[in-house]
């Protein structure tokens, strides 16, 4: 089983450090801009747009099913790896939510599935980086699920930061290099600080599940039939993705891996 396999089974995630170059977090960046200035989202004060598969800009999409993302994704899942959603979540000095401590699947059910965090800013504390409760895969029931009435802003479901404290579970700041990632189980509960900085934090989540697994969640429209297939990995795409960068070993190795999976 390859590392990151097995990271994720044992520990809930991973990190794909340099995932993107410093040249493709920048072009990911413009990109992901203008369809938020095109479909009149770009200021609007939540910071998140999700979109599917149908929504994402074509070199993105390309990405999550044949290049660097789709690489990672397979190497975890497996050759039947399916992109299904992604949302760039953005923080800056005029929206500096913090993001309360939840865990995905109280959201979407189902079969598992596992995010891609992937930083288009450093992420520190000081900005609002992911911060992470270990080991809640393995005992999410014993932190107590908090569900708050549908007007709570989004994040209805929630485990309270006392019950985290309680747990004596280690809360880590998963604090990552602009094109770095950090890929967990929709079983590891997750939140974020406010941006307390000026400096923005640009994030994309995306999502993505194995297609070989029976999945009875209903959020993805047609049941997540319109998800693309995210296994047939082109190894010139993912390192158009990171041949600029200074540290590409773990992205090549996600795609060697993935490559040992057809
Ligand atoms: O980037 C963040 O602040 C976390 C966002 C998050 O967990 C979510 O949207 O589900």
């Amino acid at each position: 089983m390859n590392t990151l396999r097995r990271a994720v089974q044992t520990e809930g995630y991973c990190i794909v450090r340099s995932l993107l170059s410093p040249a493709a977090v920048s072009q990911w960046r413009s990109v992901i801009g203008a369809q938020l200035e095109a479909t009149g989202k770009a200021q609007q004060r939540s910071g998140v747009a999700v979109w599917w598969p149908q929504d994402v800009p074509e070199l993105l999409l390309a990405a999550h099913t044949r290049g660097a993302v789709a690489a990672v994704a397979a190497a975890i899942l497996g050759p039947r790896a399916e992109f299904l959603s992604a949302k760039p979540v953005i923080k800056d000095h005029s929206r500096t939510f913090a993001t309360p401590f939840h865990a995905d699947t109280f959201y979407w059910g189902g079969s598992t599935k596992i995010s891609c965090w992937l930083a288009l800013d450093a992420a520190r504390r000081t900005n609002g980086c992911l911060t992470l409760v270990l080991g809640t895969h393995r005992q999410l029931d014993r932190l107590g699920r908090v569900s708050l009435p549908q007007a709570a802003k989004g994040f209805e479901h929630r485990i309270a930061d006392a019950a985290v404290a309680a747990s004596g579970l280690p809360v880590v700041d998963v604090e990552l290099a602009a094109g770095d990632s950090v890929w967990f189980l929709d079983s590891v509960v997750h939140g974020s600080q406010p941006n307390s900085s000026q400096q923005p934090r640009w994030s994309f989540i995306s999502t993505f599940r194995d297609g070989a697994v029976p999945d009875s969640a209903t959020i993805w429209p047609d049941g997540g039939q319109a998800c693309v297939p995210a296994g047939d990995v082109d190894p010139g795409l993912c390192l158009r993705d990171v041949e600029e960068s200074s540290s590409t070993i773990s992205a090549l190795r996600a795609v060697q891996w993935a490559e040992t999976l057809r």
